[in-house]
């Protein structure tokens, strides 16, 4: 588990990181965010089972790239509720993400309940 971590880290890290490498300030959107998990995903090294991994390592990549980014239009005031808001919501976006993206698991049909129960 500790293993898949850091292998999961890795991928998701060194994405963001090519990204943010090329701008001036090394920091950028939530959108590019979620354009380096769509990218992630399609690389295809992720799985659902990664999901719990998969989330620390969006939440990782979102303080060290995008926490610091400056949101056009949003006062600086009411910046860090936008951007804690932004994080609170990365778990949902990697569950809708793993699956609209990834091929399903194929689910074992269900079968009546076992006899006397
Ligand atoms: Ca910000």
């Amino acid at each position: 588990m500790s293993d898949r971590k850091e292998v999961v880290e890795s991928i998701v890290l060194g994405v963001a990181h090519g990204r943010a490498s090329a701008l001036p300030n090394k920091k950028f959107s939530f959108a590019e965010l979620l354009g380096v998990l769509r990218s992630v995903l399609e690389d295809g090294r992720i799985d659902q089972g990664d999901k719990p991994v998969l989330t620390k390592a969006m939440q990782s990549a979102f303080d060290k790239y995008v926490r610091d980014y400056d949101i056009p239009f949003i006062p600086n005031v009411i910046e860090p509720w936008v951007d804690d808001a932004l994080y609170a919501a990365i778990p949902a976006i990697v569950g809708a993400a793993l699956n609209s993206i990834l091929p399903q698991a194929v689910e074992a049909p269900k079968g009546f309940p076992p006899m006397g129960s």
